[in-house]
């Protein structure tokens, strides 16, 4: 390790200081690589500003040499509260930041994961300030500091403290900086994106955005469900559903590969389901046309994409038939009810007090998400970073069987039809085939994450704009640093060991277009399905 250059920690702190709240990102040039140029000391730490605790600084061997340094932000008005962050930082280290942002409702701080730490990155994390105690404690929305910061304020103070910390470190005044996350941590990386466009210079969105209204539509579901038992769908019904809509809809791309590369092609007819009775279908329908705005109230939520819809049977309508308890009830409907709980009082009934034909009702729950605010996404606000260089991919599962994926859809037109052709230069959308919410799906991907952020790092750094990404489906898993965190909330970062694969697939290459561009089959007959050349991104969403 070099003697500290007290000159260079000056001017970078000082060019922090000096920093508007929002501002143009760093001009980002190639990551230069670089080497620590302070002491691993939590004393030695003394410039990541007034808010700011230090509460350790240690240093590891494994996988490589870094300092990892844990601390927190105190925010106030609302609050008092104290925002968790990690910050790892490798001994020889690429010249790049980057944040990942868990999901759930955080409340915990991600290891660092060792790939990245291998790869040099300092690699940062938030708990988002909202101190929960488990993946779907929603209890930090009665606390208004506690909400503030997990809804977007939280990421941002994280952000900006643990790249002074990184600046200090490494003596240098700038770097790309890069921010990821799915689900609850795509969405405060897109509350990054939108509110804060100055943290990063390329912010990777993934399994969001969504709204609170789609918290509307599980308790819809679980209602429709719960009022009439033979409406409920087994698991093993819903995964023959998903067998028929294959077979009658895989070849709309073009090949029969077992992906429906245009989920929005799925059309339902009663005719294909012959073993549903009619009280069934009903509920396919409602998971298929979302909960519709009526009159007198604009909230809704769309429905799902049924392409792939295998894990939406047990998630969105459990794994028995209703009567539920909290142990039986859907996972998608538990979250509702926790939440109201949270929001309503404990004496709230979420599948009996809800009435969604009444718009009164409807729009008393948008005052209540209001109140707690952090679902006021916008395209609209993307004209700081459109100004400003910043860079923004979003992407989702295209049978994510939690967050309906035509949010992600719908947010992409709305920043082409905002942005006009000029979106390109700052936003791309994509859609992952088969996937599940942020991981997973037959058939799927599996290097989402590292195949996002190498084209990330290619639009920031050498200005190479994806229109298309190539993933493939190579045994790709996130090793997290400990065994106490194996947080399958850090999701879009696949943390499932190849091992777990019931055996290898054969290796195959899959070419993902911009939105609203989705592949096709354009190989010859007989040419191999496979493989990504035979396809091209000639085929348009047709939502
Ligand atoms: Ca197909």
């Amino acid at each position: 390790m070099r003697q500290r250059n007290f000159l260079a920690l000056a001017s970078a702190t000082l060019l922090l200081s000096m920093a508007p709240a929002v501002a143009a990102p760093d001009s980002a040039p190639a990551a230069t690589p670089g080497e620590a140029a302070a002491a691993c000391s939590a004393a030695a730490m003394n410039w990541a500003g007034k808010d700011v605790e230090i509460r350790s600084a240690r240093p590891f061997t494994d996988p490589t040499p870094y300092c990892r340094v844990d601390g927190i932000v105190r925010t106030d008005d609302p609050g008092p509260n104290e925002v968790g962050f990690m910050i790892a930082l490798p001994q020889r280290w690429n010249g790049r930041y980057l944040m990942v942002i868990p999901g759930g409702s955080a409340g915990y701080i991600v290891n660092p994961s060792r790939e990245h730490i291998r790869a040099g990155y300092a690699v940062a994390t938030t708990d988002k300030g909202s101190h929960s105690t488990g993946a779907l404690d929603m209890s930090f929305r009665a606390n208004p500091g506690r909400s503030e910061d997990y809804a977007h304020r939280g990421a941002h103070v994280a952000a900006v403290a643990t790249q002074a910390i990184a600046r200090g470190y490494y003596a240098r005044a700038r770097m790309p900086r890069y921010i990821m996350g799915c689900s609850g941590g795509g969405v405060s990386t897109l509350m990054e994106a939108e509110r804060y466009p100055a943290d990063a210079d390329g912010f990777i969105v993934g399994g969001a955005p969504s709204s609170a209204y789609v918290q509307t539509f599980w308790a819809a579901i679980a209602q429709h469900v719960a009022r009439d038992p033979a409406r409920w769908i087994s698991p093993a019904e819903m995964t023959r559903v998903g067998q028929v809509i294959m077979e009658r809809f895989d070849g709309t791309d073009g090949a029969r590969d077992g992906l429906i590369w245009d989920p929005t092609r799925v059309r339902l007819t009663r005719d294909l389901f012959p073993f549903l009775s009619d009280a069934q279908y009903s509920t396919l329908e409602l998971l298929a046309g979302g909960l519709p705005a009526i009159e007198g109230s604009e909230v809704s939520a769309p429905g799902y994409w049924l392409a792939n819809p295998s894990l939406l049977g047990p998630i969105g309508l459990g794994t028995a038939p209703p009567p539920w308890d909290a142990a039986t009830r859907p996972p998608l409907f538990g979250s509702t009810v926790l939440s109201m709980k949270a929001l309503r009082g404990e004496d709230y009934d979420a599948l009996t007090q809800m009435d969604f034909a009444d718009p009164r009702a409807r729009e008393a729950e948008r005052a209540i998400w209001d109140r707690v605010g952090g679902y006021g996404y916008d395209p609209a606000h993307l004209d700081a970073m459109a100004r400003g260089g910043g860079k923004l991919m979003m992407w989702a599962g295209a049978s994510d069987e939690a967050i309906p994926p035509a949010y992600t859809a719908d947010y992409s037109a709305g920043v082409r039809a905002r942005y006009g052709a000029a979106s390109q230069d700052f936003f791309q959308g994509f859609l992952v085939p088969g996937m599940f919410h942020c991981r997973g799906g037959e058939g799927s991907p599996t290097d989402v994450s590292p195949a996002l952020l190498e084209a990330m790092q290619r639009w920031v750094e050498e200005g190479r704009r994806p229109t298309e990404i190539l993933m493939s489906n190579r045994p790709y898993a996130l090793e997290l640093n400990s065994t106490s965190n194996t947080a399958m909330y850090v999701s879009g970062m696949s943390t499932r060991k190849p091992a777990e694969a019931p055996e290898a697939p054969a290796p195959r290459s899959y070419r993902i277009c911009a939105l609203p561009a989705v592949a096709q089959f354009t190989g010859a007959a007989g040419s191999d399905v496979r493989d990504a050349r035979n396809w091209r991104c000639t085929g348009r969403l047709s939502r």
